[in-house]
């Protein structure tokens, strides 16, 4: 049986207020069993966001509660971490490659299942704005390097020398031991997904990163990569990842979450889920790295779930913008 088209009659009164909304969807493709339930679902805007990135969902719920839309809100919200030099996990200030080369993957998707990456981006400070151009303005959902790089100076994206003198000399003292040991839980503060509803009950997301440092020239990391970074199905939900990136792309583990979650899973289960495939295909492995996932549903609950202790992420919602610590695995 086809499934059917997701049903929204939105009556609303006013930006953030109550909508009835009928959600339809299969729960068993093998039994080609239609579900269907109706419910009054109250929209509340929401903000989701890996680590503790206050700014950025302040940003996003700003951009939400003047009317935005949830694709305007994931964007703004994502250039904030972008322009702080003190993230060393994301755009200007992100910590190079082995070669000193500040290099930036990231990628956006909105509530029609449109898609724009970038991925291995130099001198381009805000590539969550070029990501979206990518989507917006030309035929193509990937630009890589140089093609992405003279698309952006094109679109009037200004050329930047990303590293900044902390990210240089921590890159030079890198090079007294060129060990390449990707550390867990950087800092607290990483890599950026965010997921975002607006007042229309709509999903989008976007991913931005500058990967894992001290990575090989040419690296490209889950985050700009649709279904691993980032998912979105504005039927169901969506979900975002950070961590080795290697390990997430392994298990497409955004695209598997918003599944398990059209399988009638929520969003805590769904990243439970994928955390344990990830686990299950790493064996021993998992010991060094880590892996975290958020994920939304459509009625705006929440989900995070994480290999290793202290993963955290904020979410704004009803006025209030509150960092959580995810539930973790390794308990050992
Ligand atoms: C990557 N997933 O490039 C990103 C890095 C990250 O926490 O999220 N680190 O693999």
């Amino acid at each position: 049986m086809k499934r059917r088209k997701f049903l929204q009659n939105a009556s609303l009164s006013t930006f953030g207020m109550v909508a009835t909304a009928s959600v339809i969807g299969c729960k068993n493709s093998t039994e080609n069993t239609a579900v269907i339930a109706s419910a009054n679902i109250a929209i509340q805007p929401i903000v989701i966001a890996t680590w503790r990135v206050p700014n950025a969902t302040a940003k996003a719920w700003e951009v939400l509660q003047t009317g935005g839309t949830a694709l305007d809100a994931v964007e703004q919200g994502c250039m904030i971490e972008e322009a702080d030099v003190k993230n060393a996990s994301v755009g200007k200030g992100g910590l190079p490659d082995r070669d000193g080369n500040v290099t930036l993957d990231a990628c956006i998707m909105d509530k029609d299942g449109n898609y724009g990456a970038v991925m291995c981006v130099q001198n381009i400070t805000h590539v969550i704005s070029l990501a979206r151009k990518v989507m917006e303005k030309t035929p193509h959902v990937i630009l890589a390097g140089k093609g992405a790089e003279k698309f952006g100076y094109e679109q009037g994206f200004k050329k930047e020398n990303l590293l900044t003198e902390s990210s240089k000399k921590a890159w030079k003292k890198w090079k007294e031991t060129s060990q390449y040991k990707p550390i867990i839980n950087i800092e607290n503060h990483d890599t950026i997904g965010m997921l975002a509803i607006d007042s229309f009950g709509d999903i989008s997301g976007a991913c931005t990163t500058s990967g894992l440092s001290y990575k090989m020239a040419g690296r490209v990391g889950d985050s700009p990569i649709i279904g691993s970074g980032l998912f979105i199905d504005n039927e169901i939900g969506g979900a975002t990842a950070t961590g080795m990136g290697e390990e997430v792309l392994k298990t497409v583990g955004s695209f598997l979450i918003v599944e398990l979650m059209r399988q009638g899973k929520t969003p805590q289960e769904a990243c439970e889920e994928a955390v344990r495939r990830v686990m299950k295909k790493s064996g021993d492995r998992f010991k060094d790295f880590q892996v975290g996932f958020i994920a939304i549903n459509k009625q705006g609950e929440t989900g995070a779930y994480c290999i290793h202790e202290w993963f955290n992420y904020n979410v704004y919602k009803q006025g209030e913008n509150n960092n959580y610590k995810s539930a973790y695995f390794n308990k050992a």
